[in-house]
């Protein structure tokens, strides 16, 4: 064992220093290495995980400077199941989040992390979520025993010199244990992919309090690339609660109108709901002269600015850890020339010469692939080929859509907040809220489907505000902190709308053509943050007529409009009673302002006729 390293001579800051000391006698490795963020130093990890195994660099005529990691077949996702927030008080991570007691969970991570990087290097990575120095940004500190941690870390955030550069002395930094959890014996060869043998080994831990992360286990994305679920969102989610701000799962656009006037929009959909195609998003036929810019894809770091009363928004991250599978010519051009070099795929399939491939990135699939688990693929053999979580580590600035502004250190005005789910049945295309309280109470009861439901709706999984996995405290304190910062730190705040890609026909078929096409829906809420925008009251909130919208390049018909517009009053009240049961799990601690919204929305409902028609409401001539 060494806890013998250059540390002193990186930096002075002597907490990190002494923290670095204190968890290498824990984790006891063969040797500490400081990243420093160099290329040279990312080429030669790369470099030394291909030797391993661990990597395989594809063809660089096709994919220059790109590799492709395999991951342990149990280790191809975040485990919600094995994921803690150890509050001082269970009450204070409240009922959405595992809990367990900070004592008792310490005691469980010592008898884990001891000796558990025998045989391994220790890695130090500094890194900054948010551009460099920026008054938004958090420095954080993640010590690790992977080096696909460190290498996809380099892609993901501003890491290694220029991060500690920042720090000083004695900056704040939030600290990040991981290890992969699978020490070696002497003498005995490491795997492509070490990760512990079991779920239950699995403990991807937050403490709150101390703002502290540890995870053990796993050496996959969100679960070990500590800057980003663990750190921007459920560590940040409770640094933005006390210091006034928002840590979100929003990606962040820029639209473009025309005329070189432009705004920015931050909104928020669950997990698996095309979030990094709508922050990539190219304006459709009839739309030209319109610019879509992309400032994040995933976490938004928002900030109420005293001086002129808006709401600022970061991207805290670097760059994009995007779910490969769908990714195509149609779907997302932009990510597709995003990932044309520098990048790390994981789980995908192997082609023959020597580049990756994923369902749906071609509609002819390849006569022969090596799948994600290395084993040989052919069409129909019944297996995919790419994991369905197959991902790519891919650098923000390589994507043509990348706005000019993505890396200022201010951040950019947010004129609207969105929020999506996945609905088949009976879900407007597109509403907006009466007020900031019933915009918040619609963030809040938002979900997708889970199951289909034997007749009816479909059974609702709530995911309030896209942040059910990643709220580091109680979900009924983070609402009240949305009320409250929407109406005291800032002077006028953003509209807010729902939105729903996903409603479908009686056939089954998917009603709203979506990507580029989701322009038009955007380019209403702009004209409402605008006060040009025509809407018309729904019982759930403010809804465009059929010539509210452009309609300019695709054959969109009336009739097929209100298909998607009209809400059936006894499955939307059977919706809005469903949410109770979502209310009463937070007890006394819920803001009453989301039950008086919820009992509106009921009242609205049952003076309402039996199908609320868009159709029988009279239009506005579109000047
Ligand atoms: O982090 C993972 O392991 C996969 S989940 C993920 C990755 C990138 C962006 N978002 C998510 C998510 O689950 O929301
Ligand atoms: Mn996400």
């Amino acid at each position: 064992m060494t806890t013998t390293h250059d540390g002193a001579s990186r930096t002075k800051h002597r907490k990190l220093l002494a923290w670095v000391d204190e968890i290498a006698r824990l984790c006891n490795p063969d040797r500490i290495y400081w990243c420093d963020g160099s290329q040279e130093e990312y080429d030669r990890l790369c470099d030394e995980m291909v030797e391993k195994g661990m990597f395989i660099r594809l063809n660089p005529e096709k994919r220059p400077n790109s590799f492709l990691a395999r991951s342990h077949p149990s280790d191809v996702a975040r485990v919600e199941e094995r994921t803690f927030i150890c509050s001082e008080r269970e009450e204070d991570a409240g009922p959405t989040n595992n809990w367990m007691a900070p004592d008792k969970m310490r005691a469980i991570l010592r008898e884990r992390f001891r000796d558990c990087m025998r045989g391994r290097t220790m890695y130090v990575i500094p890194f900054s979520m948010g551009p460099l120095g920026s008054d938004i940004a958090h420095i954080g500190v993640e010590i690790t025993d992977s080096p696909y941690v460190v290498v996809n870390q380099r892609i993901m955030t501003r890491m290694g010199s220029a991060a500690l550069e920042v720090l000083g002395e004695d900056g704040e930094f939030v600290p990040c244990v991981h290890s992969v959890g699978a020490p070696l014996q002497p003498g005995e060869e490491d795997s492509p992919w070490p990760c512990a043998e079991s779920i239950e080994e699995k403990y991807i831990t937050h403490f709150p309090e101390t703002r502290e992360i540890w995870s053990y286990g796993s050496g996959y994305g969100g679960n070990a690339l500590l800057g980003k679920k663990c750190l921007a969102l459920r560590i940040a989610s409770v640094m933005a609660r006390d210091d006034g701000w928002l840590a979100e799962h929003m990606l962040i656009v820029g639209v473009e109108a025309p005329d070189g006037t432009k705004k920015y929009v931050a909104g928020a959909f669950p997990s698996a709901c095309g979030k990094t195609n709508f922050a990539m998003l190219i304006p459709p036929k009839g739309f030209e002269g319109w610019k879509v810019t992309t400032i994040g894809d995933d976490i938004a770091w928002i900030k109420p600015n005293p001086k002129d009363g808006k709401f600022y928004a970061i991207n805290p991250e670097y760059g994009f850890f995007g779910v490969a599978p769908g990714t195509n010519a149609t779907s997302n051009p932009n990510a597709l020339a995003t990932l044309r070099a520098n990048c790390i795929f994981t789980n995908c399939a192997l082609t023959d010469d020597g580049d990756v491939w994923w369902e749906g990135l071609t509609e002819e699939l390849p006569e022969h692939l090596i799948d994600w688990k290395g084993e040989d693929w052919t069409p129909g053999c019944g297996r995919p080929a790419a994991h369905p979580n197959a991902r790519f580590t891919a650098p923000a600035s390589q994507c043509p859509s990348i706005d000019p502004d993505w890396e200022n250190p201010k951040g950019v005005p947010i004129s609207a907040f969105l929020f999506g789910g996945r609905v088949s049945k009976n879900f407007p295309l597109v509403f907006q809220s009466y007020n900031w309280e019933h915009g918040v109470y619609m963030a809040a009861t938002m979900g997708s489907e889970a199951t289909a439901a034997a007749i009816g709706q479909a059974a609702i999984r709530r995911d309030p505000m896209a942040m059910l996995p990643f709220c580091g405290y109680n979900m009924a304190d983070y609402w009240r902190h949305w009320l409250r910062i929407g109406r005291r730190n800032v002077a006028t705040p953003p509209p807010i709308f729902r939105v729903n890609w996903f409603r479908k026909d009686q056939h089954g078929r998917f009603i709203w053509p979506g990507f580029g096409e989701n322009m038009r829906v955007l380019k209403w809420v702009l004209d409402r943050c605008d006060g040009c925008g025509s809407a018309v009251e729904s019982p759930l909130g403010w809804v465009p007529f059929y010539n509210s919208l452009i309609w300019e390049g695709l054959d969109f018909p009336r009739e097929r409009y209100f298909q998607i517009m009209n809400i059936d009053r006894e499955v939307a009240r059977k919706e809005t009673n469903d949410q109770e049961e979502l209310f009463t799990r937070f007890g006394d601690r819920l803001p009453r302002e989301l039950e008086i919204e919820r009992e509106l929305q009921l009242s609205r409902l049952f003076h309402s006729p039996k199908l609320w028609d868009l159709s029988a409401a009279v239009e506005p001539t579109r000047k």
